[in-house]
Order: C-alpha cells, then structure tokens, then sequence
C-alpha cells in the first residue's frame, strides 16, 4: 500500500492505483473526458490535471501512479483555470448544435464538463464550418461526424483493445481520427458493433437512425406493421426513463409500440425458441456425424462478420441458422402472413434490437426470400425511448399489456439469449433433453453463466462428454479460435457473441453501461428466465403449434428455406 496526502486528506491505496483512484476513493471529484475505466489510458486530454508537490508542471491524474508521501492539490484557482482553458480550446472547435444533437438528452459528456465548470458558449464561439467530407454515413448501422470528436481517442482504444479490430487512428498531425487508410467506414473490416459509439463522449459517433423511417410506417393506414422485441431491450429500455438497470419492462413497452401504432407486438423471445429448435437439431446431428464441430452460434451478426473476415475457413463450422431476428421477420412474411391473410407485400417488419450490427444484418442481400427483405427497420433500445418520449407516451404510467398472440410467447431460455451463455444454456436445455429421450431434466447450466470473456465447461450427455465453449467480445473470440485452428482446442460446440457481455451490452443498448450496470442487466435477465412458468424452448405451445401446423420438422425442407442460410462474403 501507499501513503499519500490529497487535498489535506491522508489515504492509503494500492501501489497500482492512480491519483485519480485515490481521488475516487476519497470521494474527490475530478473531470476527466478521455478517461473511461474500461479502457486503456491514453491521457489524450489532460482536463483531469492536478498538482503534485515538488513539481512545477501539472500531472495527469488519470495516468499517474501514486508514490508514497506524495502531496497532491486537486482545486486550486491555478488547476481550475488550466482546466477550464482546455475545456475551452475543445470548445473552440466544436459544432453549436448542442439542441439537435445525437447526445442531447443528457448523455453528452462535453456538455455536462461545460455546465459544471461553467464555460459558456459566448466565451469561445464556434468559428469553424461543418465539413461535409468530415461525416461518414456509408454503413448501415454507424454514423461518424468527426466535426464533432473532441480527440479523447476512445474508440480508437475500444476497437483495437477491447474488439482487437482496429477500424481507427490518429493521423500523423494527432488531429482527427481517421479510419484505417482513410476508407469509408463501409469498406472497412468494422463488424457494425457499435462499442465505439457506447464510449465517445460527445455525438460524432451514432447509429444511422430509422426513426422517421418508422414513425411512417406506424401512421400508414396501407401497412401492417408488426414490430418485434429482442430478449435484451425487456430488461434494459427502462433504465431510459430511470429505472433501475434490469428491471423488466416488458408489459410497459408492448404498451408503448401499440400506442405508436404497431398493428401486432410481438416477440422475438419466440424465434430464439425457435432458434434453439432448429440449432439444436443441427448440433445433435453434427454430433452424430461427427462433422463440421465445432458448432459456431450464427445469432450476433458483428460476430458473423468478424469470421467472414478473419476466419472463412470456420464459415463450414458457422451454423446455418439465421438469427432470431431474421427468423422472426421470415415467419412473419410467411406463417403469419398465411394465417392472418396478408400478403407479405403489405407487412413491414420492425425489430427493437440492443444491437447496431442488426441493421447491417436486416440489409444483407442472405436476409430475403423472393425479393422481400424478413425484416424492413431496425432500431435500437435507444431510438424506440427517443419514439416513445418523442410521442409523449407516459411510459413509467402506462398498464402492462401483453404479447400478441401466436409469435408473441417466449421461454426462460429464450430470454437469457441476451447474455453471454444464454444460448448455449438454452441449448443445453433443449438438447440433453432429446438426446436422453427426456431422462435429463435439467434446467440450471451455472458453469456457462457469467460476465467473463471466454468460459469452458464439459456436460456430460448419454455417456458423451459435450465440450462447450462460450466467448463475448471480438478480441476474446479471435484467442479462441485462434487455438481451434491450430488444433489446440477441440470443442463441440462454442457460442460466440460480437459484444462484450453479450447482447445486454449491445453497441444500441442504453448509454452508459459498465460493469456494475452490465451485472445488473444479468441479474434482471436470470430473473425474468426463474419468473417465466416455461423455461425450455421446446416446450413453448406457440413454437409447437408452428412446427405442427406450418413447419413439419425442425431442420426439414420449409424451415430451410425460411429459417437457414449460407455466408458466402
Ligand atoms: Fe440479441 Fe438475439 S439475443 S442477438 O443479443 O440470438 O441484438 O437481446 O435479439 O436475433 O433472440 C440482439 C438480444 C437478439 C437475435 C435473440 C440472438
Ligand atoms: Fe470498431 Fe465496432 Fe466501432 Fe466498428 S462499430 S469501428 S468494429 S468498435
């Protein structure tokens, strides 16, 4: 441990904590904008500056470590004037849009900074003209304004780190952060994740918004929207409206698209039960087979993309399931579209997903049957709040309404899709079961629960012992298949998802997350799996009803040609 005195205050920290640690621990409270705790420092801003006795020129505090009987002074005049004049230089070259922005709503670190050291926008106005050529909205799923970057070179950390993609850098003059060769954003390997827009402090990165999109398909008479809900956005969307993180909102936001105008709420929980179907039967003949394992999950498209990149040999390995978001939108210009006498034509198909690749995903040309897109919009947990607050909706009042029937009814086991080992445990659910002809019953699979990075665990099933590995995140997924190609790892089947924690901490997730938050998302969604009276994806009477009337078998001939399909990128 280390003695150190700041601000008249003695404390004692660990030897690897910085001064703004030791700050945090004393409860001082120190600005800081490049600064974030997941992340690698890079000390790019130096607002969090302070003085250390002994030294004439300011320290970082973000960056330095303590040193026994260190002094050090963190609100003085001459502190609060260095700070406030880099605030204003950050200012100097930053838009005036502050009411349009994508940050608006609070979220804006640089706005809050500008409030609480009172630096006024007289002061120091804008003189600089947005640049056209500075916004890059190629993509389908991230818009970057690099009007806006104040420089704190975040994402460039959180994609090289933390997603090991490196999409970003500084270029030679450290003036604005440009991408890899300076490609447009769609030609570059980024895999649509949208960590990067999770950690920037202000609003030059966002996801490319369908908002208006939307709202006019709601108000068109001519349409029949049917809108569905990914297992994530039940137990994160009211940490929008304040709500404790994990709180299962579910009721209050079926209540919500209704009165935006959806014509049917319904569930994507629904198609993970079907995923697990028809999953499940792929992985129980590959096991048969002894072919093509280890089974890769197929339901994270930036993890889909990742391996299209990095990995086309695995793209054999990768299951031939659509996501459950694509299955949901097939069924529903299909099945639904069959039973309730609409032509497909008419449908408009919109999913509420905590995820910014699903955008990418809805728009790849795999994503269609005869012409007709499985799903139309896709947004995020964070545009349906802006709708929801956008249309006056009293969100935190509103009475629970339930699901419509017929795709609207989803499992335990779905519902955990949307943390990291959700699927394989629902899985595991679903397929010990059948294999042991229903001697396995069980329903708790701990050893793949969890917020860490890459987990392993053996299942022992009819005398086999099931090797299963789980990863989240880009980086942790490329260590572990980085064994599986060189034969130093042989699994039977791995769930992989492209964020961090999983869908719960998905690039269109509500701002911020970190780990507490992330535990208690999980926490809420292992809870709401306990609370449902169903907790096997078999044993929901909306997913029997569809194989028996419309389906026939899992894996057979008309769920291929709805449910499965084959990357070739
Ligand atoms: Fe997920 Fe999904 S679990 S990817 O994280 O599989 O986005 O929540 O909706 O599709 O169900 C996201 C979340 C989904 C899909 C499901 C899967
Ligand atoms: Fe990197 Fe993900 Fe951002 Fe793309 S979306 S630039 S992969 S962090």
């Amino acid at each position: 441990m280390v003695n150190l005195t700041i601000d008249g205050k003695k404390i004692s920290v660990h030897e690897k904590s910085t001064i703004l640690d030791a700050c945090k621990k004393l409860n001082i409270n120190i600005p800081t904008l490049c600064h974030h705790p997941e992340l690698k420092v890079d000390g790019n801003c130096n607002i969090c500056c302070v003085k250390v006795e002994g030294k004439d020129d300011f320290v970082q505090s973000c960056s330095t470590l303590v040193e026994e009987n260190m002094i050090v002074k963190t609100n003085t005049d001459e502190i609060n004037n260095k700070r406030k004049s880099i605030l204003k230089d950050i200012l100097s070259n930053h838009p005036n849009d502050c009411l349009t922005c994508e940050k608006a709503s609070g979220d804006c670190e640089l706005q809050n900074l500008c409030y609480i050291m009172d630096v006024n926008r007289d002061e120091v106005p804008f003189d600089g003209k947005i640049r056209m050529d500075l916004i890059d909205d190629s993509g389908d799923s991230i818009v970057r304004d690099m009007n806006k970057c104040i420089l704190c070179g975040r994402c460039i950390s959180v994609c090289r780190d933390i997603q090991g993609i490196g999409i970003y850098e500084f270029n030679n003059e450290r003036d604005l952060v440009n991408t890899v060769d300076n490609k447009p954003l769609k030609e570059t390997e980024c895999i649509n994740c949208g960590q990067c827009i999770k950690v920037c402090p202000v609003g030059a990165l966002y996801e490319k918004t369908q908002i208006q999109e939307a709202l006019k398909a709601l108000l068109d008479n001519d349409k029949h929207v049917v809108v569905q809900m990914a297992p994530a956005v039940k137990n994160t969307l009211g940490e929008e409206f304040g709500l404790k993180p994990g709180t299962d909102v579910t009721g209050k936001v079926v209540a919500s698209l209704r009165k935006l105008g959806a014509n049917k709420v319904f569930n994507t929980d629904f198609s993970a039960d079907v995923t697990i179907m028809e999953e499940g039967t792929e992985f129980i003949n590959r096991l048969k087979e002894g072919k093509n394992l280890p089974l890769l999950t197929s339901c994270s498209p930036g993890w889909i993309k990742f391996v299209e990149h990095n990995y086309p040999q695995l793209l054999n390995n990768v299951s031939s399931c659509k996501s459950p978001q694509q299955m949901f939108g097939a069924l529903s210009k299909s099945y639904y579209a069959k039973k309730s006498g609409i032509d497909p034509k008419d449908i408009v198909s919109i999913s509420i997903m905590p995820c910014t690749a699903k955008k990418f995903e809805a728009n790849r040309p795999e994503m269609q049957i005869n012409g007709i897109k499985d799903v139309d919009i896709v947004l995020t947990t964070r545009e349906l709040a802006k709708m929801i607050k956008l249309k006056n909706i009293p969100f935190l009042d509103i009475e629970d309404e339930d699901f419509d029937k017929f795709l609207g009814k989803g499992t335990g086991a779905a519902r955990i899709f949307a943390t990291s080992g959700g699927v394989m445990e629902a899985a595991l659910r679903t397929v010990s079961y059948v294999l042991t002809n229903g001697e396995m019953n069980d329903i708790d699979y701990k050893v793949v629960r969890g917020l860490e990075g890459i987990k392993e665990a053996e299942v022992e099933i009819n005398g086999t012992n099931v090797k299963v590995a789980v990863v989240n995140g880009a980086l942790n997924a490329k260590k572990l298949l980085d064994k599986v190609v060189k034969g130093e790892a042989n699994y039977h089947f791995i769930e992989v998802m492209g964020c961090p924690g999983g869908c719960l901490a998905g690039g269109g997730a509500p701002i911020p997350d970190n780990i507490e938050i992330k535990e208690l998302r999980k926490e809420g969604l292992y809870n709401s799996d306990k609370n449902n009276e169903i907790r096997r994806s078999f044993e929901n009477p909306e997913v029997k009803e569809l194989y028996d009337k419309y389906l026939g078998e899992p894996g057979g001939h008309l769920a291929h040609k709805l449910l499965h399909t084959h990357y070739l990128d």
